[in-house]
């Protein structure tokens, strides 16, 4: 059930703009905190010094226009530094792992978003991570305009939350087929209701899904 290659458990949090994923991944955190699991919390693009720096490339504006394979090729050389420096290391030893985002945002945002072909971001995936993907990844899904409403609410627009309607009802749609396709590693959460119900949703996940590994 966890742990296919490793004693520890990989939990990605994924979803459009908007959808609650800092939010819920505080829940997480100190829902583990209550159940006396060691966990690390990471990011992603990011999780590391060196992964950071990439992120600030990818997410700051630039007056040179991204291309988009440029981006593909920045999301997985962080990938790369962030799995070998942070993500297996924990794993290896029985952590459980909780990050803001992981490759199925490549397929959303990169591939449906920017047009890539999901066959060319299969073929990094392959490169940069062999067969290793999340033990459990949690969407959170919510209608594109709701999303974008909160985030203006927010502040400040990074590179990304610039980007029309139509690029977030795709990435929208990629996320919910993946999670059709791998529905053993995914788990859709209706993000729309009132925080405490959201959280209420999550709860019950993670006794489902970690129960074992806390010992419960
Ligand atoms: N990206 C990519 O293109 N390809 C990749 O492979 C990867 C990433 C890995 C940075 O991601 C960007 O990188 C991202 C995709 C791209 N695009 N953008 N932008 P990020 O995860 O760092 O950025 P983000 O999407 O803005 O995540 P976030 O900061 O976690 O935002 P959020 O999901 O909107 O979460 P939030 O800040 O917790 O919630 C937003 C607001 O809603 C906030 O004011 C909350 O108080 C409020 N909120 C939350 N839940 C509720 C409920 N239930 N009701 C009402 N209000 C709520």
């Amino acid at each position: 059930m966890f742990g296919r290659q490793y004693p520890g458990f990989f939990i990605t949090i994924e979803g459009g703009e908007g959808v609650g994923k800092t939010t819920s991944s505080t829940y997480i955190k100190s829902w583990l905190e209550q159940h006396g699991m060691d966990y690390v919390h990471t990011r992603e693009p990011g999780g590391t010094p060196l992964a950071e720096k990439i992120r600030e490339l990818l997410l700051g504006h630039s007056e040179e226009a991204v291309a988009a394979s440029t981006e593909l090729l920045l999301m997985f050389a962080a990938r790369a530094q962030h799995l070998d420096q942070v993500i297996i290391p924990a794993l290896k030893v029985g952590k459980v792992v909780l990050c803001d985002r992981f490759t199925d945002a490549t397929y959303a945002y990169q591939g449906a978003g920017r047009g890539l072909s999901n066959e060319h971001i299969a073929t990094l995936e392959q490169l940069v991570q062999g067969d290793f993907r999340p033990d459990l990844t949690i969407l959170l899904d919510l209608p594109v305009v709701t999303g974008m409403t909160r985030v203006r609410q927010r502040g400040e627009l990074d590179r990304f939350e610039q980007e029309a309607l139509t690029f977030f009802e795709r990435v929208r749609t990629a996320y919910l087929e993946r999670a059709t396709q791998f529905s053993n590693q995914y788990v859709v959460v209706d993000a729309a209701p009132a925080l405490a119900d959201v959280q209420a949703t999550i709860d019950s996940i993670l006794h489902r899904r970690l129960s074992v590994y806390a010992g419960e």
